[in-house]
């Protein structure tokens, strides 16, 4: 029997702030993760993950896939939000109602009522994969916020300021947690750790998946 002055854990319900219209919420989609791996799997047979290249001529370390009306595509020639699979010529996997309800839901835990996701960007990473500091800003709309879904191996977070020599605070994004973000810090450097090599989860083995949502017009 835990003690009275046992405060525990912060109930996985109420959202952490991590900065400005910044908002963890821990274990949020924890329930529909199954549901979500499965679909993301379903996802994958049409519109396989791939390594994509950056304008820059690198490769990103995270394999990428997309569902929806568009999905986000780099190459030699720049970064944009494209309603086809390059890969096939055909539309992106339609997205899951499970995924678009779930992100409305937790866009509204957050404070941001009305989203309609676009675009759910699928990143797959695996041992000593990353995301160096990026700044999210190929969506038209900077009015609505970002949702991330994180399933599988845990990963730090990093998020910055408007800056990139800014300093970053680091999260734990653990199978099930949301983040949401808008407002003041739409446009804010952030990235993922290189994922650790005993990083795991019973889900996912050595894997982690992220989603992320966004309005794109
Ligand atoms: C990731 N996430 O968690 C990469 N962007 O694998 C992002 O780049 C991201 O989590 C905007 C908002 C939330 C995010
Ligand atoms: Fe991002």
């Amino acid at each position: 029997m835990q003690g009275l002055l046992d405060l525990g854990a912060p109930d996985a319900q109420t959202p952490e702030q991590i900065g400005s219209d910044a908002w963890l919420l821990k274990g949020f989609a924890l329930r529909d993760a199954d549901a979500l791996l499965a679909a993301i799997e379903q996802i994958a047979t049409q519109a396989p993950f791939r390594h994509q290249v950056t304008p820059g001529g690198y490769t990103m370390s995270a394999a990428m896939s997309s569902c929806g009306a568009y999905g986000w595509v780099t190459d030699r020639h720049g970064y944009r939000y494209s309603p086809q699979d390059p890969q096939s010529n055909l539309p992106w996997p339609a997205m899951p109602t499970l995924f678009s309800e779930l992100a409305e839901r937790a866009a509204r835990s957050a404070g941001f009522a009305h989203f309609e996701p676009e675009a759910c960007l699928i990143n797959r990473y695996t041992t000593g994969a990353r995301m160096g500091l990026h700044q999210d800003k190929d969506e038209q709309d900077l009015s609505a916020p970002i949702v991330s879904i994180s399933l599988g191996a845990p990963i730090t977070f990093l998020f910055g300021g408007p800056n990139r020599s800014d300093p970053t605070s680091r999260w734990l994004l653990e199978h099930g947690d949301v983040v949401v973000w808008g407002g003041i810090s739409r446009l804010f450097f952030h990235g993922v750790a290189p994922l650790g090599k005993k990083a795991s989860h019973p889900a996912t083995g050595l894997m982690r998946y992220n989603l992320t949502f966004r309005k794109v017009r």
